[in-house]
């Protein structure tokens, strides 16, 4: 038993928010330990001002515990505090050379390179920008802007409220007008955002070690890698309970890089941890 309990901030379809799920899985954390509270990110309650005292940089994961002087904001920094609560077989590497291996891992799935907005929220041509307008993705950016205008309404003077409104509108915009002309260069960009990810995806392939992601038993680098991937294949449209299914992701991709596939160690290794009971208890549908 941890001393104290602590309260996980969370989203339900939230990828990072995976992170700390599977570490309070792996580690064998009970319901006692914690308290799990919902930020509705469909609804934008991450722009809640009281949320942004918590995570001012109104994503989730985030978590609180009277042993710590602070929040934690980043998924990294969570799951490292809960591997510290248990004694029982560390996720963070000690020696160096495997430390590299799951940072660089870490790292890349982190990246812009292979951010899973690009299949939520973007299109490559007036067809996939229809589709995207028809979908949720359209009330859930239309959410989001009203949100960010109204808590800036209320409180001007807030930080947070305009940068994000300009980046959120950016693209919301292009959900909120007739396709025509002004999407041709967010096309353009998507495409290449698209070749960039299956750059990224490559790149992984190049940097896993076998069976996990950067050693010979769990790391960090898989507590992260795994809610990548599930998101980025749930995003591409996979049938959530069709875990294997790699055909989804590599169609949508192959529009953009028609040589694209998930290559043998990515397959290998998404194969061994999806053996895994971690993986099982929260990944038991993609999200
Ligand atoms: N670097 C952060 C990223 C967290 C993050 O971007 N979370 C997403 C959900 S997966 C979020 O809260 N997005 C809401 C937003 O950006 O408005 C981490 O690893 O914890």
């Amino acid at each position: 038993m941890t001393a104290e309990k602590f309260t996980v901030y969370s989203f339900v379809g939230s990828q990072w928010a995976g992170v700390a799920h599977l570490a309070l899985a792996q580690k064998g954390f009970s319901k006692d330990d914690y308290d799990i509270k919902e930020i509705n990110l469909v609804s934008a309650d991450n722009f809640d001002p009281e949320y942004l005292k918590i995570n001012p940089n109104g994503t989730v994961p985030s978590l609180v515990s009277p042993s710590l002087q602070a929040p934690l904001t980043e998924s990294t920094e969570i799951l490292r505090y809960l591997d510290s609560l248990r004694q029982n077989g560390s996720l963070v590497p000690t020696d160096t050379e495997t430390k590299r291996k799951a940072q660089a891992i870490m790292d890349l799935v982190h990246s812009a390179q292979v951010g899973t907005n690009l299949i939520l929220f973007q299109a490559r041509d007036n067809a996939e920008m229809e589709a995207k307008k028809a979908s949720p993705w359209n009330e859930f950016l239309t959410n989001r802007q009203k949100r960010l205008e109204k808590e800036h309404a209320v409180d001007p003077a807030h930080p947070f409220y305009v940068p994000k409104a300009a980046e959120n509108g950016a693209v919301h915009k292009l959900y909120d007008s007739d396709v025509g002309d002004e999407h041709k260069s967010f096309y353009a960009l998507t495409d290449s955002m698209y070749r960039d990810f299956a750059t990224g995806v490559n790149k992984l392939e190049t940097l896993l070690e076998l069976p996990y992601a950067a050693s010979d038993h769990l790391t960090e680098a898989d507590f992260h890698a795994i809610p990548w991937l599930a998101h980025a294949m749930w995003g591409a449209g996979t049938v959530p309970t069709d875990i294997q299914d790699f055909s989804v992701l590599e169609a949508l991709v192959q529009k953009s890089v028609p040589e694209f596939k998930i290559g043998p160690r990515l397959r290998a290794w998404w194969s061994n941890v999806s053996e895994t009971p971690a993986f099982k208890q929260v990944f038991a549908e993609l999200h």
